[in-house]
């Protein structure tokens, strides 16, 4: 994608939300919306994105937006889907119009997920994207499915007792992957053109397709507001956060850092929540992060060889 036409192109999601400064989402929101020239209608899971684009009176989005409840923003998008079709066949829509969901790994990993799945499962024409800030933020950063092994959060605190979170992330990417859907993908804003070109893909492709996207949060993760984009580029460099694909089954790796992949406390040292595992007596959860971390990564990679030829 060129970036230089995209900076003249219209934002669809307008500065003055009151979003934290150095947040992701507006950045992973607003890039989905300058990737695509389609008209869009976008669905939004409560969370902060929505709670801190829309504050009444006022709204941030340039394109019709509709705010579901937390659990079901792809049941709404599904109907919404339904009617276009319908008007289109009765004539009474000409133009070509996608459909975009955004939700949070809260409203996404946990309480959305059987309104995600059943949505894949009946084949509705729509891209999801989960901005996966690892905890639910707009509540106050209380533990998700997705927050990682040995970060702390307000509900799974680091103590002298228990060092944060103790059980690993959920891997949702793949549970989506497992639904043979048309196309999955994990993306990250610190990988501009592949972040641009996957969505692309998702609302071009028939069907169903999700994008899951690492989302750093100041506020949750304590990290440095002006360091957003390298902290994003961190989580794939490290592995933390591989990029790869599946379309219709077919597993690619979009980026193998190989040789030059950096250790893990690169990403860890950054972070405010992951603090007590610079402590000497914690170092064997950063070990144990670091396993898992190889591990997964060597299965994803070990998979899209596999489809390599394919
Ligand atoms: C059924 C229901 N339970 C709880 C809430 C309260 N609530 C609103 S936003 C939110 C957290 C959302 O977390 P996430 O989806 O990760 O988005 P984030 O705030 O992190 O952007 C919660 C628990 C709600 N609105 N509805
Ligand atoms: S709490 Fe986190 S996710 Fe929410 S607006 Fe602030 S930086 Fe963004
Ligand atoms: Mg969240």
């Amino acid at each position: 994608m060129n970036l230089k036409e995209l900076g003249n192109k219209k934002i669809r999601l307008s500065p003055g939300h009151r979003l934290c400064p150095g947040c992701a989402a507006p950045i992973i929101a607003k890039l989905a919306l300058l990737a695509t020239d389609y008209d869009v209608v976008v669905a939004n899971a409560t969370g902060c994105l929505e709670v801190s684009t829309t504050i009444y009176p006022y709204t941030a989005w340039r394109v019709p937006w509709i705010h579901n409840a937390f659990e079901n923003a792809a049941a709404t998008i599904s109907g919404v889907e339904t009617a276009y079709r319908v008007l289109k066949k009765q004539g009474k829509i000409k133009k070509d119009i996608k459909f975009l969901v955004f939700g949070g790994d809260g409203g996404t990993y946990d309480i959305g997920l059987q309104s995600l799945s059943a949505a894949i499962e009946r084949g509705h024409d729509f891209l999801y994207i989960c901005y996966d800030n690892e905890a639910y933020m707009n509540t106050g950063i209380q533990r998700s499915s997705a927050t990682p092994f040995g970060a702390s959060t307000t509900t799974d605190p680091a103590t002298d007792k228990k060092p944060g979170k103790m059980e690993f992330r959920k891997d949702l990417t793949e549970v989506i992957a497992a639904h043979h859907i048309p196309y999955a993908a994990q993306a990250s804003i610190g990988f501009l053109n592949d972040y641009l070109m996957k969505v692309k893909k998702g609302l071009e492709t028939k069907g169903p397709a999700f994008i899951n996207v690492i989302s750093p949060c100041p506020l949750g993760w304590k990290t440095d507001p002006s360091k957003t984009v390298e902290i994003s580029k961190l989580a794939v460099e490290t592995n933390f956060w591989p990029l790869f694909e599946v379309e219709h089954d077919k597993w690619t790796l979009n980026y193998d850092p190989g040789e030059n992949k950096k250790p893990l406390m690169e990403w860890i040292k950054v972070q405010g929540r992951y603090k007590h595992l610079l402590k000497p007596e914690n170092k064997w959860v950063v070990d144990k992060a670091q396993a898992e971390v190889d591990r997964r990564f060597e299965l994803i990679k070990r998979r899209c060889e596999l489809d390599k030829d394919q």
